[in-house]
Order: structure tokens, then sequence, then C-alpha cells
């Protein structure tokens, strides 16, 4: 069985996860023997960001840290038993970006990266690469080689930017409004998500770039080739939404002879964890399961989905489209491996 998945953030981490759970692998993370199983993870790089020189790739790392125990899971992002010492001495300087705090393990992850890239390489290689000491278990390839950045358009307070300014940042040294006034600017995603915990309210998110890169190499191919695609309960703007933005991928999940299954990021109207509810306020959608399945849409009536996992007593009517609920709850690869046996169920494979 070959799997594509659409990943993002640490709902996409954790549904692959699972994804391996299903496909028999093992909690002590040892691979079922002669497999010809295979997972292939098509993974949101907009979220990505250029800070201290480093280019740092939260939702990649986080695949590749959760699916190979190495990640730790109560914070939800970065490696388990990490030290801060390097983020501590930078906020010591007053670098950029004090709000983002970079991990001493993760680190050497970002410098090994940044010179495979600095060097020529492109991402995809260069996940591959970092790939073969971590054996995720997972074929993780960037969506596309291209940069894309989410950009979220906010009104915030001016003052922010003389803070900027005396910490060194990207605004430096520029004056400061009144106390209570507001400045129009395009935050880079991580600014608006990490520093202002997605507290102000978007006008616009747009991942910038995405409508001139090109999918990564395999990407489109993984798709084609699958026996199942998967959409897992990322967030559906800024993980699934941003990998469906660039050119050629919407277009080859809706002509795979694979069916396609989505799953809803949100449980009662809100999102398990992140803001998803916040970002569909953006886009015009209703944070409910319904309207993100309608939002996706049936592959009969030119959208993505054959079949659509809501919450356990939850219901969508999304025309075209199988609906079932189970569970959502990712709590662990177990049950998460029973939310990807009801994908198979639901379309009858
Ligand atoms: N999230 C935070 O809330 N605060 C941080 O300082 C932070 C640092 C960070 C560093 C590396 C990395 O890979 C992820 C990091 N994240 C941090 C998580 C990340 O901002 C987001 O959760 C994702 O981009 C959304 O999927």
């Amino acid at each position: 069985m070959r799997i594509a998945v659409l990943a993002g953030g640490v709902g996409g981490a954790r549904f692959l996860a699972g994804v391996k759970a299903h496909l028999g692998w093992q909690p002590d993370g040892s691979a079922p023997a002669d497999s010809p199983d295979e997972i292939i993870a098509i993974v949101n790089t907009a979220d990505d960001i250029r800070l201290h020189g480093l280019q740092i790739c939260p939702d990649l790392d986080s695949c590749l840290y959760t699916l190979s125990g190495q990640a730790d899971t109560e914070r939800g992002w970065g490696r388990a038993g990490e030290t801060w010492t390097v983020s501590r001495e930078l906020a010591d300087y007053g670098a950029e970006a004090p709000w983002f705090s970079l991990g001493d393990k993760d680190i050497a992850t970002h410098l090994v990266r940044t010179r495979m890239l600095d060097a020529g390489y492109p991402l995809s290689a260069v996940m591959a690469a970092i790939g073969e000491r971590w054996q995720p278990g997972v074929r993780l390839l960037p969506m596309s080689d291209d940069r894309v950045e989410t950009h979220v358009v906010v009104d915030r307070p001016a003052a922010d930017r003389a803070q900027d300014g005396a910490q060194g940042g990207a605004q430096g040294g520029a004056q400061a409004g009144a106390d209570g006034d507001t400045e129009r600017v395009a935050l880079h995603f991580q600014e608006w998500w990490v520093r202002y915990r997605a507290g102000l309210t978007p006008h616009a998110i747009t991942p910038v770039g995405a409508d001139v890169a090109t999918p990564a190499p395999g990407v489109l191919e993984a798709i084609r080739d699958a026996d199942l695609v998967l959409i897992a309960p990322s967030n559906p703007v800024v993980s699934i939404g941003t990998i469906l933005a660039v050119p050629g991928i919407r277009e080859a999940i809706r002509s795979t002879a694979a069916p396609v299954v989505g799953v809803s990021p949100l449980i009662d109207d809100k999102p398990i964890r992140g803001h998803a509810d916040i970002c569909l306020a953006a886009i015009g959608v209703e944070a409910t399961a319904q309207a993100v399945g309608r939002h996706y849409g049936a592959r009969s009536v030119d959208g993505l989905l054959d079949g659509y996992l809501v919450a356990e007593g939850e219901s969508a009517d999304v025309p075209g489209v199988l609906v079932a609920d189970i569970p959502l709850l990712m709590t662990d690869p177990g049950a998460t491996a029973a939310m990807v046996a009801a994908c198979r169920r639901l379309v009858g494979i």
C-alpha cells in the first residue's frame, strides 16, 4: 500500500505517526518485516523562516522529530531534552526575533540544513540527507523546493516597531506611534503565530511565492502513484491551503486514481491545537467540520475529497463526499491508526 499524505504542523506529524502504526510499525520504532508499504508525506514549507542566518523548517522538522521519537511531545515542537543556551545568549545580544526560541540540539539541524542549502542543494535533497540520520520511516517531501512564505496582514501596535528597533529587529530605529496607534503590516507567519499568538485579527493570509513555485521532485508522482491519498487534520489554511496553492498539486489530487480522504481538524468547532478557527475566518470559512469539508469539496464537483472523517458524534453534509465519524483525538499512534483504518473503510480499500 502506498499512502500519500498532505501534512503540516504538529497535527500532520502526529497523523503520520498513526499512518505508520496502521501499517504495522511498532511503538519502539521498529519497521514491519519485509513491508512493501510506503508512506510519502507532502509537507508544508510556508512556515519556514530564516533567522540568525539559519533556515528553519518547522513543519518538516516536526515530522522528522515526531516520527523518529525525538520530539518534545508536551511542548509540541522541537526536540525532547532540549537546552536553550544559544537562544539565551542571542537574546542577551538583543539579536533579532527574541520571541522565537531555538533549542541547542535543534540548531544543529538548522546548521546542517543551511550549509547544504547554501552549497546549492535543493531542500528536498537536504531533507533526504537529514533523514538518513533520523530514519523517520516516512519519505518527507517539502511541497516545493522554491521559497514560499505565508504572510499575515494585521493591524499591530505601532509601538512594537520601536521595540523591534531597540532589539535590532528588521524595522530597526523606526519612530514609534503614540500609545494605542496601530499600523497595517504584513508579518511573517511565525511572527503572527508565535510573537502575537495569532491574537491580531488577520485581514489576509497569503502564501507569498506559491503561485510561481513548482512542486518538489516526487510530489506529483507520489500523488499519482498512491493507493490512497490522505489530507491530515492540519490547519486547512496555513498548512493544507499553502500546499494546495502550489500549482499542479491540486490538479494531481483531482486526477489521481487513488481515493482521497480528508480528516477534519476541528472537534466541536474548535481546533484540537493551534489557531485553525482564526485562519478559517480570515478566508471566510466557518470553523465547523462541515464548512471545512465543503471548503475542500468533492472530487465529483471540482473539489478534492471522496471521503471525509469528522469527530465522533458529529455529522457533516458535504455533497458528493462519503462522511463518517470517529474519535479524532490523536492521543497516541494507536488511536491515530484507528483514524487511518476508518479512512480506508470509508472508501473501501
Ligand atoms: N513555537 C512557539 O510557540 N515558540 C517558539 O519559540 C518556537 C520556536 C520554534 C523553533 C523551531 C521550530 O521548528 C518550531 C518552533 N515553534 C515555536 C513552533 C512553530 O512556530 C509553529 O508551531 C509551527 O510553525 C506551526 O505549525
